[in-house]
C-alpha cells in the first residue's frame, strides 16, 4: 500500500488530520487498532474551547456540534460552600462548547467515510521502519493479512498507551512529567444537569466537577485516591459523596439518576519534546498529556494536527519545509501554557494528602482572589476559553 501520510490513531487528532489533508487534496490512511464503535462510544472529554470549535465548524465537520452542542459563557468555581461565577464571555469575549469527544469522533468517521477515504479498523502489531533513512514504511496486521504501507510522512497519533514515540531511537526525546496523587472517578447519569454551566469545587472532602453532556444527562466527577478501584463505589456512596462535597450553605441539592458508566482516571501531566524525528510526527496525547482539571487534553490535540495540517498543505504544495520544521516549537508554546493552566487548576482545587491546614488556607485565598479580582478572573477565562 501506498499513501502520502500514514496516520496512526482515530482518536480526534488522527481523525481531524486525514480531514485536513482530504480538504487540501493529499491521501492519508489512517490505522486504528480499536473498532468504530468502540471509538464512537468511548467515554472521554466534554469541553471544546472556541478555536476547536471554529476548527470543526470551518472544515465543514460543525453542523451537529452547532446544532447539539451547549454553548456556556461562565464557568463556577466552589468552596467553603459558596458558588462563584467566572462570567469568560463578558471577561475575554469567548465561549466553550459542551459536546462529548465521541461525538465529534462520531462526525469525523462519518465525514471520513462519506468522502470514500480510507479508516482501517482493528490494525494490530503496528510496527514503523524506515524512518532513520526517510523512507518510512508502517507494518500492520488487518484482517487476517500482513500489510505494509509506504509513506511520505508518518503520523503518530496513537495516544499515551500508542507505538509511535518508541519508534524514535533512544536519547532523542526528552520527557517533563508529573503525576498527583490522586485520581478521578466519573461518572455518566441520566439525570437533567443540576446546573446550567460547570462547577469545580474544593471542599474538605476533596474535589468534585458537575458537568453534563445533553440536557438529560449529567457527567459528575470526584476525587479518589490514585489506583481505586471502582467496586468500592456502589450508586449510594457516589451521589452521598458528590452531595457532601457540593452542599451549599443555601441548601442546593445535585439532581440525582441512573448510573450509565462509570470508570476512573488516573491525573497526570507530561510533556515529550520535541514533537518530530525526521519525518514522524507526533501529535495530541501522544506526546503530551494533562489532568483532566484545565479540559484541555482533546483541545490540544485538535491544536497540534491544525499546526500539522498547514505545514503538510505548504509542504506538498510548494515544497517549504520551514512550516514542518517549526512544527514542534510551534505547538510546543501552546502545550506548556495548556500544561501550567492545567496544574495551577489541579493544585487550586484538589485536596492533596500531604497538605497541612496552612496549604489550604492558601488554596482558598487563591480561590478567593479569583473569583473577585477582574484582573485574575480574566486570565482564568482566556486560559479555560484558549488563547488564540
Ligand atoms: P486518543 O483519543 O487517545 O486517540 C488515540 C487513538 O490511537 C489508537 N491507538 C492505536 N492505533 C493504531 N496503532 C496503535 N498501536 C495504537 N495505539 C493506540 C487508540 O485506540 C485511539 O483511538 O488521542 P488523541 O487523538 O491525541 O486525543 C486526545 C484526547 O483523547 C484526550 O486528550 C482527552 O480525552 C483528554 N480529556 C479532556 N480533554 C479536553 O480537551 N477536555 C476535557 O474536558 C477532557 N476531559 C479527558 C477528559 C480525558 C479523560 N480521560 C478518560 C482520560 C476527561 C477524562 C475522564
Ligand atoms: C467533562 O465534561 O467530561 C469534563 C468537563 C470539564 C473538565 C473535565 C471533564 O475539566
Amino acid at each position: 500500500m501506498r499513501t502520502q501520510v500514514g496516520i496512526i490513531g482515530a482518536g480526534p487528532a488522527g481523525l481531524m488530520l486525514a480531514h485536513l489533508l482530504h480538504l487540501r487534496g493529499i491521501s492519508s490512511v489512517v490505522l486504528e487498532i480499536r473498532s468504530r464503535d468502540y471509538i464512537e462510544h468511548r467515554l472521554r472529554a466534554g469541553v471544546l474551547e472556541q478555536g476547536a470549535v471554529d476548527l470543526l465548524v470551518e472544515s465543514g465537520v460543525g453542523e451537529r456540534l452547532q446544532r447539539e452542542g451547549m454553548v456556556h459563557e461562565g464557568v463556577n468555581l466552589q468552596f467553603a460552600g459558596e458558588r462563584h461565577r467566572v462570567p469568560m464571555t463578558e471577561l475575554t469575549g469567548r465561549a466553550i462548547t459542551v459536546y462529548g469527544q465521541q461525538e465529534v469522533v462520531k462526525d469525523l468517521v462519518a465525514a471520513r467515510l462519506s468522502a470514500g477515504e480510507p479508516i482501517l479498523f482493528e490494525v494490530s502489531d503496528v510496527r514503523l521502519h524506515g524512518l532513520d533513512v526517510d523512507e518510512p514504511v508502517v507494518a500492520f496486521r488487518h484482517e487476517g493479512r500482513d500489510v505494509e504501507l509506504r509513506c511520505d510522512v508518518v503520523a503518530g497519533c496513537d495516544g499515551f498507551h500508542g507505538v509511535s514515540r518508541s519508534a524514535v531511537p533512544e536519547g532523542v526525546l526528552t520527557t517533563y512529567e508529573r503525576t498527583y496523587p490522586f485520581a478521578w472517578l466519573g461518572i455518566l447519569a441520566a439525570a437533567p444537569p443540576a446546573t446550567n454551566e460547570l462547577v469545580y469545587c474544593h471542599s474538605e472532602r476533596g474535589f468534585a466537577l458537575v458537568s453534563m453532556r445533553t440536557p438529560e444527562l449529567s457527567r459528575l466527577y470526584l476525587q479518589v485516591p490514585p489506583d481505586e478501584n471502582v467496586a468500592a463505589w456502589p450508586d449510594d456512596r457516589i451521589w452521598a459523596e458528590l452531595q457532601a462535597r457540593l452542599a451549599m450553605a443555601d441548601g442546593w441539592r445535585l439532581t440525582e439518576g441512573e448510573v450509565l458508566e462509570k470508570g476512573v482516571t488516573a491525573m497526570r501531566s507530561l510533556v515529550v519534546e520535541p514533537m518530530q524525528w525526521r519525518r514522524l510526527f507526533l501529535a495530541g496525547d501522544a506526546v503530551h498529556i494533562v489532568p483532566p482539571t484545565g479540559a484541555k487534553g482533546m483541545n490540544l490535540a485538535l491544536a497540534d494536527v491544525k499546526v500539522l495540517g498547514e505545514a503538510l498543505a505548504a509542504w506538498y504544495a510548494d515544497g517549504r519545509d520551514d512550516l514542518l520544521a517549526s512544527y514542534s516549537d510551534t505547538c510546543l508554546r501552546r502545550v506548556w501554557r495548556a500544561q501550567h493552566f492545567s496544574w495551577w487548576m489541579t493544585s487550586m482545587l484538589h485536596r492533596f494528602p500531604g497538605h497541612d491546614p496552612y496549604e489550604v488556607k492558601l488554596q482558598l485565598s487563591q480561590l478567593r482572589y479569583v473569583t473577585t479580582s477582574p484582573a485574575y478572573a480574566r486570565s482564568l477565562a482566556e486560559n479555560y476559553v484558549g488563547i488564540p
